[in-house]
């Protein structure tokens, strides 16, 4: 997969070459690259922003430096693949939407860091995405979200052991509780069931607390999917246990 991104602050993806994705860089199955945008603009202060015409308050990304930046990144590359505006009105962040990319071969981002864009930008842009309902002072931070969430569904950059398989989101749940050792940490027991050493129990348990903490923490989770009739039953049972009147 290539990544482009357009930013005038570069030196903010500095983190990428950390931890998983800098590995699949190293690999070879990503390759990653920022442009400074900035460095197309073709007027002698360098700004890359400008006021909004019908006045009002804030600064607005100017698109000629965004379409020169592009054009670059096509005689690059070939063309600009999926390319995606980072924008607080833009399509939520999710799991699926995060599928959805791994399957590309080159996406670019657009990541400002002003009041908006000048609408003419979009032209370019086949996807508009927001990381979620609160104000970040610009699109670098979602960049690298997206760039994280997307690059380890890549079949080979996960290694078995950290697996996506079974991961929340993909299931629909949140996960169960977990333990390692010691079983008796200041008092404090590991569930028996856990170390009794029966499979059936043990997987019965962890779908029904999985159930649990979905019911507690994130019942609009619960609303979108088909449960099993071994999960209604569990679940009846975790509403049993959860209401107190
Ligand atoms: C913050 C841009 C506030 C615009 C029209 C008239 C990218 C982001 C951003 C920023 C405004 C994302 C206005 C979640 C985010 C981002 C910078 C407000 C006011 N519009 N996801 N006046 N939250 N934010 N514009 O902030 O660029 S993805």
């Amino acid at each position: 997969m290539r990544i482009d991104v357009l930013s005038i602050f570069p030196d903010m993806f500095k983190p990428m070459t950390e931890s998983i994705i800098g590995k699949a860089v190293n690999r070879g199955l990503v390759d990653f690259s920022v442009t400074d945008f900035r460095n197309f603009t073709n007027n002698k202060h360098n700004n890359v922003d400008d006021t909004p015409f019908g006045g009002g308050a804030g600064m607005l990304l100017t698109p000629q430096p965004i379409f020169d930046a592009m054009d670059a990144i096509k005689a690059k590359a070939g063309d600009y693949g999926r390319v995606i505006l980072l924008d607080p009105a833009g399509v939520p962040f999710t799991q699926a939407v995060a599928e959805d990319l791994s399957g590309e071969e080159h996406i670019t981002f657009i990541a400002g860091h002003y009041e908006g864009y000048d609408e003419r930008i979009r032209e370019l842009v086949t996807d508009e995405i927001s990381l979620g309902d609160y104000v970040l002072t610009g699109g670098e931070l979602g960049a690298m979200v997206i760039i994280d969430a997307t690059v380890r569904l890549i079949p080979e950059v996960l290694g078995n052991r950290e697996s996506a398989i079974g991961d929340s989101f993909s299931t629909g749940l949140l996960e169960y509780p977990q333990y390692t050792r010691p079983a008796d940490f200041r008092g404090r027991q590991v569930p028996e069931v856990l170390t009794s050493g029966n499979h059936a129990k043990i997987a019965e348990w962890r779908m029904k607390e999985s159930l649990r903490r979905t019911y507690l923490r994130r019942p609009d989770l619960l609303e979108k999917i088909e449960l099993t009739k071994e999960q209604v039953k569990l679940l009846a049972e975790v509403e049993a246990e959860e209401t107190t009147d």
